[in-house]
């Protein structure tokens, strides 16, 4: 699945930068043009196995500028991509109408004690982008269960299992007071309808960090035997605009709550072409990673534009994160 390095990944490797992701060489695997009716652009899908096949709940921009969602299913992960014929799951602003202007980046979390999945997403309602909830159990009917985290809050995913008893999800929430920052939260349910005991899990850092004042989840936790495993986003701000990288953390398998370790440096950032220039440029935002054997496959929207695909084993992921652990929280405010 991995291609011959390419000359920005060689570079990096010559300058000692360890690459743990490695590209498809046949990025970016899906662009709009593969989308068999009009659309603006694809990125940013949730992903999961389904009958031993992958599946993209991928974002579709129509050329009006509102989102849906629409599945993509292939062998290999790869290639050879099967797309619905028309939008998967539609904004429905008639009996929700906190998607009035459509349906965002949805993380998508096989939970087996429902024998189902649940896809958490942004819904751009009037009041500001807030979090939803649907499930499906075959990707073709969905069942939404409503609003879950008021505006403005996204980025949410749920953990596959409950802790005591209790689903867990994480979130960004977003205040009005800017010089506080955009933090991870994470949030408790008994029913997944009714949230609560909410903190701040993970805090964006401050100053001149990668990571600094705005971060979110970007896939949903992954169990691994030493912990959940985070991938987050952290977006700097820049004279000329925002640069999106991700960075990873790890979560205690029995109690979420506690961050056993977090990355100092990112793991991945723009970088190559499509990555670097598109509807918003330099973002890599993953919204989904599948696990099989010992390689993670992360699906992530480059530049707003177009879904690529990166591999890593995931031994080298937790390697590195105890390589790059940063132990001085008082760089965590
Ligand atoms: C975030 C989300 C993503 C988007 C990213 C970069 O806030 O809205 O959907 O990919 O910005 O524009």
């Amino acid at each position: 699945m991995n291609g011959p390095e390419t000359k920005d990944e060689r570079c990096m490797k010559e300058a000692g930068v360890q690459e743990i992701f490695k590209r498809s060489p046949h990025n970016p695997i899906i662009q709009a043009r593969d989308i068999p009716y009009p659309a603006n652009s694809v990125f940013n899908a949730g992903a999961t196995l389904l009958r031993g096949e992958t599946l993209l709940l991928m974002r579709v921009e129509d050329r009006r500028g509102i989102s849906h969602f629409t599945a993509a299913r292939s062998k290999d992960g790869v290639s050879d991509w099967r797309i619905d014929p028309a939008p998967t799951l539609a904004p429905d602003p008639m009996q929700h109408p906190e998607e009035v202007w459509g349906i965002e980046d949805p993380r998508v979390t096989r939970i087996e004690e429902l024998d189902a999945w649940a896809v958490l997403y942004t819904a751009y309602s009037r009041g500001g982008p807030l979090v939803s909830l649907a499930t499906t159990r075959d990707f073709v009917s969905f069942e939404r269960k409503g609003v879950v985290m008021p505006p403005e809050d996204k980025d949410a995913a749920l953990f596959p299992v409950r802790f005591g008893g209790r689903w867990a999800m994480l979130h960004r929430p977003v205040t009005a007071f800017q010089d506080v920052g955009a933090h991870i939260w994470i949030s408790f349910s008994p029913d997944m309808k009714h949230w609560g005991d909410h903190q701040i899990l993970l805090p964006a850092r401050k100053g001149a960090w990668w990571d600094a004042n705005k971060i979110g989840l970007s896939p949903p936790p992954l169990e691994t035997p030493e912990g959940w495993l985070i991938l987050y986003h952290g977006v700097r701000s820049t004279a000329s605009g925002c640069i999106y990288r991700l960075g990873l953390a790890l979560l205690d398998l029995e109690d979420p709550r506690r961050v056993v370790m977090r990355s100092d440096e990112w793991v991945f950032g723009p970088q190559e072409p499509y990555e670097t220039v598109g509807d918003v440029d330099k973002v890599v935002f993953p919204c989904g990673w599948i696990v099989q054997g010992d390689t993670v496959r992360l699906y992530y929207g480059a530049a707003d534009r177009c879904i690529a695909l990166a591999t890593a084993d995931l031994c080298d992921m937790l390697d590195w994160l105890k390589a790059h652990h940063d132990t001085d929280r008082r760089a965590w405010p």
